[in-house]
């Protein structure tokens, strides 16, 4: 903040004194108090001096209600009433400045600005104020700048200011202003303006008199909770998510009732509603590819071989489109969708000794078999990866370590890259990012699961977590919260969160879902839902929210 300037320089700039704005008869000076103005007159208030766009007043007793309602710039210095009332300054929206400097001012009411949508610059200063209502600076949107100095405020209102979208300069100095937890909510807002604001000294309590605020820390008062938002009566495997002309989706895996449920986020009754159901055998997953403006769900079945459906804007349904090449898959187990340079692939991970896991090509018209991976596996899971650039996946197998293949850019083809060592058994594997750094999440059903660091080289482990009955360790975030949720067959699933400070997860909350196969992270309409499958139970829909525990 620089040094304050003048009220008269801020005229001179943005207001410009139109003393010129003679010639005759438009506007003239009669007897240094009265205007004519056209063919109106006015009589310019005894303890204050008007020229045709300011009017200055010095000790008058209200705001005066004579004036012309065009004037753009008003200051009332040395009033003697003591509250801003709602409205008080309607019949003047024109005005673009208002000073009311000096004055035994105690009380700002709620709206007591309204009516002057063009005011920019509002100065309130060397006042006793002790109170200022939560909605006083309602509608002043285009207001630029804001000076409270030397006022004596001892606290201000939560979100005071929220309204004041244009705002670039707030003087707050020479507050009395109290830094308990009321004051809280205004460090967060100090963080997040795009307006210069004066340094806010604490007046108090003792122990932050003289501090700056926005260096105060404050014990947390926010607390984050997963309660159950929605109970879908069935059983399932995998849920996968997918937004089509700004709705979003889910697509649901039901192996026992052979079905790919999908549903689509209500807006106005804030659920997920049924819309549709492909049926099939055994379906182990359903997984959406949106290519361009056309929709696709591949639906992998133990059974029958796999389908893939598109979705038909004339039925509002999705109808089948193509089977799938499947000579190679015995038991597919887990479906990944990926995109490299442009082009469209997916991988059916295959869990059975004889079985191949097999990528698919998009080539504009049906996906086609394009490359199958390492013998002899039992693939658990495939995970598309990224990593410096470069395009990879991971593959897990109970039989064997995991093993990362990285794309050849020459041959178009994956090829074999590196083993993770002393990681046999491996039920689930997924990647995820923390701001720069890459991480992996590897699933054991019994014994550790392990987190692991890209460290420009390889995977390093950072944290072994541990697992009782675990088909599934998933990572998400919602906003810039980062969780980890590891299922359990045998007790509660168990939801870490990133602990910032030292880089670890940390145990957060336990959730029960009976036998988890899947976690899925969905976010609509600035709500976030973690979808929890269950194999025996009902599938719930967990809502993320935040509760701020100093309202
Ligand atoms: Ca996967």
């Amino acid at each position: 903040m620089g040094a304050p300037f003048t009220i008269i320089l801020v005229m001179k700039t943005v207001l410009p004194l139109r003393q010129g704005c003679l010639p005759l008869p438009l506007c003239y000076l009669v007897n240094s108090e009265s205007w004519i103005q056209g063919d109106f007159a006015f009589v310019c208030p005894s303890p204050c001096s008007c020229t045709k766009d300011t009017v200055i007043c010095v000790g008058y007793s209200s705001v005066p209600r004579t004036i012309p309602s065009d004037i753009n710039s008003l200051s009332l210095v040395n009033a003697s009433y003591r509250e801003l009332a709602e409205g008080m300054f309607s019949h003047l929206p024109f005005l673009q400045l208002l000073l009311l400097n000096s004055n035994s001012f105690t009380l700002i009411k709620d709206d007591a600005f309204a009516g002057l949508s063009h005011l920019e610059y509002l100065f309130i200063e060397n006042n006793k104020i002790d109170s200022i209502s939560r909605y006083a600076f309602r509608g002043l949107r285009d207001l630029i700048h804001l000076s409270l100095a030397n006022s004596h405020i001892r606290s201000l209102p939560r979100d005071a200011f929220s309204d004041l979208d244009s705002l670039l300069e707030l003087d707050l100095r020479g507050t009395d202003l109290q830094c308990d937890c009321k004051a809280k909510w205004l460090i967060g807002w100090l963080q997040t303006t795009n307006a210069t604001v004066s340094d806010v000294i604490c007046a108090g309590p003792p122990e932050h008199q003289g501090k700056k605020l926005i260096d105060l820390t404050y014990p947390k008062t926010h607390s984050e909770i997963f309660v159950v938002h929605q109970v879908l009566p069935y059983q399932s495997l995998s849920v996968d998510t997918f937004s089509f002309k700004d709705d979003i989706f889910v697509a649901i895996a039901q192996p026992n009732v052979g079905n790919c449920r999908v549903l689509q986020w209500d807006h106005i009754e804030m659920n997920f509603r049924s819309y549709d159901n492909i049926t099939g055998q055994s379906i182990i997953g359903c997984k959406a590819i949106v290519i361009e403006d056309q929709v696709f769900v591949v639906v992998a079945q133990l059974f029958g071989g796999s389908v893939i459906y598109k979705y038909d804007e004339s039925w509002t349904k999705f109808v089948k489109f193509q089977d799938i090449e499947v000579s190679k898959i015995s038991k597919p187990n887990d479906i990944e969708a990926f995109q490299i340079d442009n082009e469209w692939f997916f991988i059916i991970a295959d869990s059975s000794k004889a079985g191949l896991s097999t990528i698919y090509k998009w080539n504009g018209k049906g996906f086609y078999s394009y490359q199958t991976m390492h013998e002899w596996f039992r693939d658990t899971d495939a995970e598309y990866v990224n990593i410096d650039g470069k395009s990879h996946l991971i593959l897990t197998s109970r039989s064997q370590v995991p093993d990362i293949f990285q794309w050849n850019k020459n041959s178009k083809q994956f090829v074999q890259q590196s083993e993770m060592q002393h990681m046999e058994d491996v039920i689930a594997v997924k990647s995820f990012r923390i701001e720069s750094d890459l991480f992996i999440c590897l699933t054991r059903f019994i014994g550790d699961s392990k987190i692991m660091k890209w460290n420009t080289k390889e995977f390093v482990e950072i944290q072994d977590l541990p697992s009782r009955g675990s088909m599934i360790l998933q990572p998400f975030s919602f906003k810039d919260r980062y969780y980890l949720v590891m299922g359990s067959d045998y007790t509660f699933s168990q939801i870490y969160s990133w602990d910032v400070e030292n880089k670890v997860f940390a145990k957060f909350k336990e959730v029960y879902v009976q036998a988890p196969r899947s976690f899925t992270a969905v976010s609509t309409d600035r709500m976030d839902f973690l979808f929890a499958s269950s194999f025996k139970g009902n599938t719930q829909i967990f809502e993320h929210a935040i509760v701020d525990l100093s309202l």
